[in-house]
């Protein structure tokens, strides 16, 4: 059911090298590309008529509206399961209570007498953020977008979500419930790479369709599409990351329980047949009844036979052997997971040893689903290996440092001779001309 990975005997090869040895799924966005490049153009130049043409091509439902009416939002609040509720409540708290703290201050340094650079912290000033439908209904992944926007005091917050032909063309009703206890009152039921075009290009209010004005960045996840048509968007617009299929990693010792190991890894193999599910391992014995327990966990599963069994039977997932857990460290610094459980001795000690991973997930009683939903981090986070670049979703993704320079005359005469000599040394005279001509074109020696 899952393979096997044995990295134990020889010494580890570095970096790239060892990289190359771990599972990873196929995520071909430069393929896609192609594909939505026409949607794209179609779009901006036809704007809303085409959003809807491709989305009902491409087997979403046509819209009922394409902007959402207030009242099905709050009409989608109010038919909400009281404990649903209650449980997205608890999860708008926690992430605003973490996100909060993330806010930056404006920073003044006094550079010298006279002279100061200020950073200052600037919100985004309007945002889309894409919220799969279909196969993945996530209302967790409104929260997860829209807290850190609102607490980077981003003003324009628009959410586009595909129109489900089961809900007379609406976005799913929780999705549309979760916006509401947001306070999120513009959403579009568009999908695809159709939806972020109509982010990056605007589209104008004709008779039958309500206008949407461009924004600035995009965030949140989606398929391969709204992956491509980032890509292709981005510099128009801002965008977080190219979401890939989930991953997670475990790193085991012969302390940790086969019954949660089994149960996490199946966790995030449920999101997709493409999700990947890791251990990394220095116990023979571990591995195998982790393998045991797979087979009676997955057999128990709901989605065991189109996303759990493939996601853990594909060339993504596998069971990796490292002789120690220093080796367990390098594997897992390599493949940079999106979310990384440490279930060893000494966890929190392991944990800090980390450079790589979205997320990490601390001891038996952080399960990766504790930080879907309810710990207050974020679950928007790197995959493929981005982790090594990138971070996950965070207030600091909604806002711009902006460098404010304020030198007086003093100050700048004290350091014009080096601007100067840097100009030149640059071949570029009249950058140092800018600074001379303050002066009479004579350069106040230092
Ligand atoms: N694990 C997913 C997020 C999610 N899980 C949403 C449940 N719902 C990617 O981090
Ligand atoms: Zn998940």
């Amino acid at each position: 059911m899952i393979s096997r990975i044995d990295l134990r005997g020889d010494a580890l090869p570095e970096g790239g090298a060892l990289r190359d040895l771990l599972p990873r799924a196929e995520f071909d966005v430069e393929a896609a590309l192609e594909k939505v490049r026409p949607v794209c153009e179609d779009v901006r130049h036809r704007g809303a008529a085409a959003v809807v043409e491709w989305g009902e091509k491409f087997g979403d439902g046509r819209p009922r509206r394409l902007r959402v009416p207030e009242e099905e939002l709050r009409r989608a609040l109010d038919d909400l399961d009281p404990e649903v509720r209650a449980a997205l409540e608890e999860s708008i708290r926690r992430a605003r209570t973490v996100h909060r703290e993330q806010r930056r201050t404006t920073v003044t340094t006094q550079v010298v007498d006279g002279g100061t650079v200020t950073e200052k912290w600037v919100p985004v000033e309007r945002v889309g953020l894409y919220v799969p439908g279909g196969r993945s209904v996530y209302p967790s992944s409104v929260v997860m977008n829209v807290v850190p926007a609102q607490e980077a005091g981003v003003e324009g917050i628009a959410i586009a979500s595909p129109p489900q032909a089961d809900f007379d063309g609406l976005p799913h009703p929780t999705i549309l419930a979760a916006c509401a206890l947001l306070g999120v009152d513009e959403v579009y039921a568009a999908g695809g790479a159709q939806a972020v075009a109509m982010f990056a290009y605007g589209t104008r209010t004709t008779p039958e369709y309500d206008g949407c004005l461009p924004v600035n960045l995009v965030t949140g996840p989606g398929n391969i599409y709204v992956a491509a048509a980032k890509r292709l968007l981005k510099g128009r617009i801002g965008i977080d990351a190219e979401a890939g299929p989930t991953e997670i990693a475990i790193l085991a010792d012969h302390t940790a329980d086969p019954v949660h190991l089994a149960a996490d890894l199946i966790s995030q193999a449920e999101h997709d047949p493409m999700a990947a599910s890791v251990l990394v391992t220095d116990s023979e014995e571990l591995a195998a009844a982790t393998e045991a327990e797979l087979t009676t966990q997955v057999a128990a599963t709901k989605h065991a036979a189109d996303r759990v069994g493939p996601a853990l039977a594909g060339r993504q997932s596998a069971i990796v052997l490292v002789s120690g857990i220093d080796e367990g460290l390098k594997v897992v610094d390599a493949y940079a997971a999106e979310h990384l459980e440490i279930q060893t001795a000494d966890a929190t000690a392991v944990a800090a040893r980390v450079r790589n991973a979205g997320a990490i997930f601390v001891g038996p009683w952080s399960p990766v689903s504790l930080g879907d939903y309810c710990a207050g981090s974020n679950h928007v986070l790197p995959t493929g290996g981005c982790a090594c670049h990138s971070s996950g979703l965070s207030v600091q993704s909604f806002l711009r440092g902006i460098h404010i320079v304020d030198y007086s005359r003093d100050a700048l005469a004290e350091v014009a001779h080096h601007v100067v000599t840097l100009a030149e040394a640059e071949d570029l005279p009249a950058h140092g001309a800018a600074v001379k001509a303050r002066f009479g074109w004579k350069v106040p020696s230092a």
